[in-house]
């Protein structure tokens, strides 16, 4: 009888414990320290939980991580290439010794897993940048995650799962590495090749995973990540129903779609190894690469971090020590003469090849265009129109940042009722003041105050958003790597327009309307912005105004052209 492939490390570790042992850990955890898992930790936790990573029976120890940073491999000599730890904050670390117990709860309270403290330790996150994704530069959304978004002490140390975070959407097609595995052997699957995808699938992506089964003699497993992927990647509920609608072209009983719960890295090389790594502990022999695996961009200079075929090289020369084959794909074109899609590698000279990028995609969409049926399906199209109307139907958020008095209230209001006298949108003002005396009443000016403050409007101007409004934000937003998250968020749902009102100190010392630079200069005002506070300059907002030299009118007219040009408003 043929067997599945084994996983790494040779057995699948799953945490998760008995149900006895878990009623136990309960009644126990009650004692223990409680950390709030964060986002990507719920989904790190999902996957170490249901021994997607296996051979790791819990978060990272220091060594673990060193010898992951240093040598791709884990203290016990196997290839791993991503850290998978858990960082806290300071104030919690500081509670913690070896052999303490913490209980890993979700954002309800629930008790998910318990960890067992083995190491704390501070990373050097530079080095750690440095090692994994290759630069520090934190445009790469990893590097900004870990500079921007960890705590900065993380704790190692094994992981006793008491039950699996619950998920409501689309149960049907979330399986453990141990149920897929299952659902192989009962079809009788013993070569899965894995197609890795956080992107809508269109006419080229379903001719390159098809080639790959047949050349490959294998099955197909449609493997979308739907943790976390790059910030502004068409959402997981839509790519879904695409991928729904495309599994119905592979031939019956061929191919699989099963989700999984990764937060990405965006690591390219380093993240194709990981992503082999993982399915083979779902039980796939073969993975696909094609151009640009987990690519993050360019860097802040508009140099790629990586180059297209990076991730191809490193997985080649670990594919054997791994035990999974890899697929190497070129990019797949349309080939107009021929009506069919080919790899580039097999286009013959004098044939007319024709591609849509990702954006170009998204522009027509934005845009309302046509989306040719040589590239997608009509129903995957209606699916991605449905999720992203054109922009003139789309809310957005327009966020000025700048100082105090520097005159973003005013210009606020002059657009705010601008834009109502156009119609169309509910406009909603979401003031620095007015934030402060209603929202964030309790807070003061440190870093982690203000944050929190931006964090909050940066919410509610994405509810607003997601509901089709129009949000004016003006708080003084000192922070850019905050602001940063703010656009994020926002442009999950809709349109966002950072205004940088970028009146000088000078001018608003020489207005202080409301006498707080008297104030500041005196000390009586500690922390302020622009005297004792610092501010971070945007470098890239979508409209730059100096209030010294435009009027309300005028600055308000500039923020319109923009949002008119941008196609939000006709
Ligand atoms: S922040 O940094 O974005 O959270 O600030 P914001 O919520 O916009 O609040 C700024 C308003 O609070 C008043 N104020 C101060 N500003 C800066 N620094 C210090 N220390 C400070 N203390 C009080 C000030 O009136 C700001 O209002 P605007 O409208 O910007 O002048």
């Amino acid at each position: 009888m043929s067997t599945l492939i084994k996983p790494h490390g040779g057995v699948l570790k799953e945490l998760l414990v008995s149900e006895k042992e878990a009623t136990e850990l309960k009644a126990k955890a009650r004692d223990y320290v409680s950390w709030d898992l964060t986002e990507r930790q719920m989904w790190d936790v999902e996957m170490l939980l249901s021994g997607a990573f296996s051979p790791l029976d819990g978060f990272m120890t220091k060594a673990d991580y060193e010898g992951c940073l240093d040598k791709m491999r884990l203290a016990n000599g196997l290839i791993w290439t991503m850290p998978i730890t858990l960082d806290v904050k300071e104030a919690f670390a500081e509670k913690l010794s070896v052999g303490a117990n913490v209980a890993l709860r979700d954002p309800e309270g629930v008790l998910i897993a318990v960890l067992t403290v083995s190491d704390v330790w501070t990373p050097d996150k530079k080095r750690e940048a440095q090692g994994v994704f290759g630069s520090t530069d934190d445009i790469h959304p990893g590097i900004n995650y870990l500079f921007n978004r960890a705590n900065n002490v993380y704790v190692g140390g094994k992981v006793a799962g008491v039950e699996l975070p619950s998920h409501y959407d689309f149960k049907y097609l979330r399986n453990t590495p141990r149920e897929l595995r299952d659902k192989f052997k009962k079809a009788g699957w013993t070569r899965v090749v894995a197609f890795q995808t956080r992107n809508p699938m269109h006419r080229a992506h379903q001719e390159l995973t098809f080639r790959a089964a047949k050349s490959t003699e294998a099955n197909l497993l449609i493997h979308p990540v739907v943790g976390m992927t790059k910030p502004g990647d068409v959402d997981h509920y839509s790519r879904i129903r695409c991928y729904e609608h495309l599994i119905k072209q592979y031939p019956e009983q061929t191919t699989a779609l099963s989700l999984l719960p990764l937060a990405m890295r965006m690591g390219g090389p380093r993240e194709a190894v990981w992503h082999a790594t993982i399915r083979k502990n779902y039980g796939c022999t073969h993975f696909i690469v094609g151009r640009h695996h987990a690519d993050p961009g360019n860097d802040s200079k508009g140099k790629p971090f990586y180059g297209p075929f990076d991730a191809q090289e490193l997985l080649g020369g670990l594919q054997e020590e791994l035990g999974v084959t890899m697929c190497p794909f070129p990019e797949m074109v349309y080939v107009q003469e021929k009506a069919e899609y080919r790899p580039t590698t097999e286009i013959e000279p004098g044939q007319t090849v024709l591609n849509i990028s990702g954006t170009e995609v998204r522009r027509r969409l934005q845009e309302g265009l046509d989306i040719p049926d040589w590239f997608s399906y009509k129903e995957v199209v209606e699916e991605l129109r449905k999720t992203y109307p054109p922009r003139k139907k789309q809310g957005f958020t327009v966020f000025m940042t700048g100082l105090s008095g520097s005159g973003k209230s005013t210009v606020a209001n002059a657009l705010m009722v601008k834009l109502m006298e156009l119609g169309g949108r509910k406009v909603m003002l979401l003031d620095g003041d007015i934030v402060r005396k209603n929202l964030s009443s309790e807070l003061g000016f440190s870093r982690e105050h203000r944050d929190l403050n931006i964090l909050r409007i940066g919410f509610v101007a994405a509810e607003i958003t997601k509901a089709g409004g129009v949000a004016i934000c003006c708080p003084i937003a000192p922070y850019s790597a905050t602001r940063r998250k703010v656009r994020e968020d926002v442009s999950k749902w809709g349109g966002f327009v950072e205004v940088y009102i970028s009146t000088s100190v000078e001018t608003c010392e020489s207005r202080d309307r409301k006498g707080l630079y008297a104030k500041a200069r005196a000390g009586i005002i500690k922390e302020f912005t622009g005297i004792s506070d610092p501010y971070e300059a945007p470098e890239k907002a979508e409209v730059v105004i100096d209030t010294k030299d435009c009027s309300p009118d005028e600055a308000s007219q500039r923020i319109l052209l923009k949002l008119e040009q941008m196609g939000f408003i006709k």
